[in-house]
């Protein structure tokens, strides 16, 4: 994008955005504008020339339009939820930009239960689409626990995973078809929910884990599961990650309805019990934790049980609930992390995956690392072991400090892993990307990115810094 724009372009851009949205709609007051300005870790953000609230899709692709045809860049957000920086404005000095915020673009339709379908728009939330589906006697099975404020559009946009990725795939898996505006103005509309299509390249697919950089994702068509209401969670308590991942490894083959197998430590277990004032979950301490949890049509926990007693696990080392209180009270102790981490400061987020069978190897490394790079800081482990996915979270270096990032994202390049699992690139990963991708890889996204948005409209600075 060209340099900062004059003062007399924004208020050109604002009264031209407010023809399209109307003026209750177009926030240029920066106490209305700084909530999305920074964004949830508040390690990331900058300021926006002003925030847009389209309606429609129509309104969509008229702002793009005069953001484009201003030399302004558009950053699509959600409900901010994201981890890497992605859908807040770049720091003060980069390339001037809006807040696209899809709040407004909050339609539901009724679920095709013929088709086990339901089309969204990209603003509503997860926990708002769990209900729709639940209310049809079906299910959507992407889960995690920001999923009061987490839209539709934005897990879209970072291809999320959560929870039941073991069972279901992560958001890719469940997305049919696609409606999105693209740098242009121009509209795809990907909505009619058949299955079998393939007349080409899939656009909507491409759009999944874009993050904001190829299109504004305004509706999704996605896939529904057949609900699961019988459920059982176990927290288990073991000595170490070889140890949690051997039993993982028995539970994927033998138990049915497998959904979730999540690893924490003792140190984050004592972080999120001082933060929510919990319970010891267990009569004693273990050194790593996981929870699982199995759903079906039948009660599945005696399936659970049969395995966990031919594998001798201890009655000390085993809590169990099947009732929705007891069960979401066994998950506050993994859920909670994140909150009772940025409690204690900033943190730095690495969210990175390994080749399962390296995951246990990789925990002590990191450990090690962290202790090196970073020395006095609190390092807290937690994740979705069962993907062999793992957020690294270390509390304790000044946000810009990116030492410890760096070196922890050069280990698990060492170890065959990716920089990032679920959470993006973001403008968080942007200087290490080529640690996951090779050269020929870089010029095929870039080359998709130019002919897309050749003059670098949408959300200029993520997933590359320059395209
Ligand atoms: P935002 O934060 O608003 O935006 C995220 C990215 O998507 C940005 O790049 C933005 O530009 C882009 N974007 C947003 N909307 C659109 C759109 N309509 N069109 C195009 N681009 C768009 N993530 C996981 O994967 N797994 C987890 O288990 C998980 N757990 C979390 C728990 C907590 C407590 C929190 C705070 C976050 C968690 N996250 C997790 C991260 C976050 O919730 C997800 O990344 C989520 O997908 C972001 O949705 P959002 O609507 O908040 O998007
Ligand atoms: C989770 O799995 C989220 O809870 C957040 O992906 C991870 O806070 C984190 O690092
Ligand atoms: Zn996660």
């Amino acid at each position: 994008m060209s340099s900062p724009p004059a003062a007399d372009v924004t208020a050109g851009l604002a009264a031209r955005l407010t023809d399209v949205v109307g003026p209750a709609h177009v926030l240029v007051d920066p106490e209305l504008r700084a909530p999305f300005e920074t964004d949830w870790t508040r390690r990331f953000g900058g300021p926006a020339l002003l925030v847009v609230r389209p309606g429609s899709t129509a309104e969509v692709a008229d702002v793009v339009r005069a953001c484009a045809g201003a030399g302004v860049g558009v950053v699509a957000q959600g409900g901010n939820t994201g981890l890497v920086g992605g859908g807040v404005p770049p720091s003060p000095g980069r390339s001037p930009v809006i807040v696209l915020s899809t709040v407004r673009l909050t339609g539901l339709e009724p679920v095709d239960n013929a088709a086990a379908q339901v089309t969204a728009g990209a603003g509503v939330s997860l926990a708002r689409l769990h209900a729709a589906a639940a209310a049809a006697g079906l299910a959507f099975p992407v889960d995690l626990a920001a999923r009061d404020t987490a839209t539709v559009g934005g897990m879209v946009a970072t291809n999320a995973g959560g929870v039941h990725v073991m069972r279901y795939g992560s958001m890719r898996a469940q997305v049919v078809g696609a409606e999105a505006v693209l740098a242009d103005g121009s509209v795809l509309s990907r909505l009619s929910g058949l299955v079998k299509d393939n007349t080409g390249y899939d656009l909507s697919q491409l759009l999944v884990g874009s993050e904001g950089t190829l299109g504004i994702v305004t509706a999704v068509r996605l896939r529904l599961v057949a609900a699961q209401p019988e459920r059982v969670v176990a927290l288990l308590g073991v000595d170490s990650t070889a140890a949690a991942l051997a039993l993982i490894d028995v539970l994927r083959r033998r138990v049915e309805g497998l959904e979730a197998a999540e690893l924490f430590f003792d140190e984050g277990l004592a972080l999120v019990r001082e933060h929510g004032r919990l319970a010891a979950p267990l009569p004693r301490a273990f050194r790593a934790y996981l929870v699982v949890e199995c759903g079906g049509l039948a009660d599945p926990s005696e399936s659970l049980f049969e395995v966990l007693a031919e594998l001798d696990v201890p009655e000390a080392a085993t809590a169990v609930a099947t009732d929705r209180a007891g069960r979401a009270s066994l998950w506050a102790y993994r859920e909670r992390h994140t909150e009772a981490i940025s409690a204690l400061g900033v943190p730095h987020k690495l969210d990175v995956t390994l080749p399962q069978a390296r995951l246990a190897e990789f925990e002590a490394a990191v450990r090690a690392v962290v202790a090196e790079t970073a020395p006095g800081s609190t390092l807290v482990l937690f994740g979705h072991a069962g993907d062999g996915n793992l957020h690294v979270n270390v509390v304790g270096p000044p946000p810009e400090d990116e030492t410890v990032d760096e070196a922890v994202l050069r280990l698990v390049a060492a170890l065959s892993g990716s920089i990032s699992a679920e959470h993006g690139i973001g403008r968080a990963k942007t200087r290490w990307l080529e640690l996951s991708r090779t050269a020929a890889e870089l010029t095929a996204m870039r080359a998709v990115k130019a002919a897309l948005d050749p003059a670098g409209v949408l959300n200029p600075g993520v997933i590359f810094e320059r395209v």
